[in-house]
């Protein structure tokens, strides 16, 4: 037995896990298969902006254009099994999100991918609304409050949720979507970040999303990931925990960083912190009757020719995390890709890990 969380947790929590279920929503459905892999000791790996542009190509024409390409399958002739959308930019209405990427791309890619038998999930990196900074301006500290009720921008902040409630509608109800909003809030990099709000706003923030998007606007489809990064201990991780009510996927962010020089070159740091990581979420999961995912993570320029096979896969083989996401190869960024692309030097060592028989991609 390599995976030990307990399969008697997640039959309790997947909902009935027995006989045909033919009420089954399409939430209900992700949730079950999700809870299958780790169940079955299989993680799915997930790719950034996979379909939308990849190291060196940009889908131009997304209207005509087949979505068919990406540096994932270009290197191991598979899909990434979760695609990784970012909605940054839908609240005020722009016609493409924070990294160039048009709406209609990212509605398009997801209808496909869910229909090529993928999954997909939505972060969210909304502007700064108090300032009208970008999401990393933490130059204030009421910004939270200020959305809030009672709060200035409260209304214009509805109609943020609004705009990003339509798009998430438009796409579909049979598209079963991990929506991981406010995501890093332990540390303090965004504006919804660990010191530039209380517990007691963060919380409400999150449940404030949750409640408009689930009860106001009916979006059933949504799986709710809370996604701390870490290093973080268990009290951390569940300090700002808005409730079992509002969460249904425990996630949690961590990238390796080598370091100026060469700190974390063998991956050892790396190792360390995802393992004291997974150990706590593992716990928490089973407590709480939660899948976890790695929901991002990666090493930026992939300096390492055996970083898939030699650190990432022994930091994570062993635990029962439905998924693991690396972020996006940017084309207009140099240096900015988490995943290889054809005629990078590591690009064997990540068809090797594709093909190991409990990693998913998409076939
Ligand atoms: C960050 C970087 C940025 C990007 C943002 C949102 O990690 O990749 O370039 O704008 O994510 O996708």
């Amino acid at each position: 037995m390599k995976k030990y969380m307990l399969i008697a947790a997640l039959a309790l929590a997947s909902c009935s896990t027995s006989n045909k279920k033919p009420m089954e929503t399409p939430k209900d459905q992700l949730v079950h298969r999700l809870f299958t892999y780790a169940e079955n000791g299989q993680i799915a790996y997930g790719h950034q902006d996979d379909l939308s542009y990849g190291h060196s190509w940009v889908v131009e024409d997304w209207e005509n254009d087949p979505l068919e390409r990406s540096d994932v399958k270009d290197v191991t002739g598979k899909y990434p099994m979760i695609l990784g959308c970012d909605l940054g930019g839908i609240e005020l209405g722009n016609e493409k999100n924070l990294d160039g990427v048009p709406f209609g791309l990212i509605r398009k890619a997801t209808q496909l991918h869910t229909q090529r038998g993928g999954i997909v999930t939505f972060s969210w990196h909304p502007r700064n609304p108090l300032t009208g900074g970008d999401a990393w301006d933490v130059s204030s500290k009421e910004v939270v409050r200020s959305v809030l009720p009672g709060g200035e921008k409260m209304q214009e902040f509805r109609t943020w949720l609004k705009r990003a409630a339509d798009f998430i509608e438009s796409v579909g109800p049979d598209a079963p979507i991990i929506f991981r909003p406010w995501h890093e809030h332990t540390s303090s990099w965004f504006w919804w970040g660990q010191d530039l709000c209380t517990t007691k706003e963060y919380q409400e923030l999150f449940r404030m999303t949750w409640l408009y998007f689930v009860k106001e606007r009916g979006l059933t489809n949504l799986l709710w990931c809370y996604s701390p990064n870490a290093p973080i201990t268990p009290e951390s991780y569940m300090e700002r925990y808005p409730g079992d009510e509002f969460v249904d996927i425990l996630g949690a962010d961590f990238y390796e960083f080598i370091g100026p020089d060469g700190e974390d070159k063998s991956g050892a740091r790396f190792a360390g912190v995802i393992k004291d990581l997974l150990n706590t979420m593992t716990a928490l999961g089973t407590e709480h009757h939660k899948l976890i995912a790695l929901s991002e993570t990666g090493l930026e320029g992939i300096p390492d020719a055996q970083w898939w096979t030699e650190v990432l896969y022994p930091a994570i083989k062993d635990y029962s995390i439905s998924y693991v996401l690396t972020w996006r190869n940017a084309h207009d960024k140099p240096g900015h890709f988490y995943a290889a692309w054809p005629g990078f030097e590591n690009e064997a060592d990540m068809k090797a890990f594709s093909e190991l028989s409990d990693i998913v991609f998409l076939d």
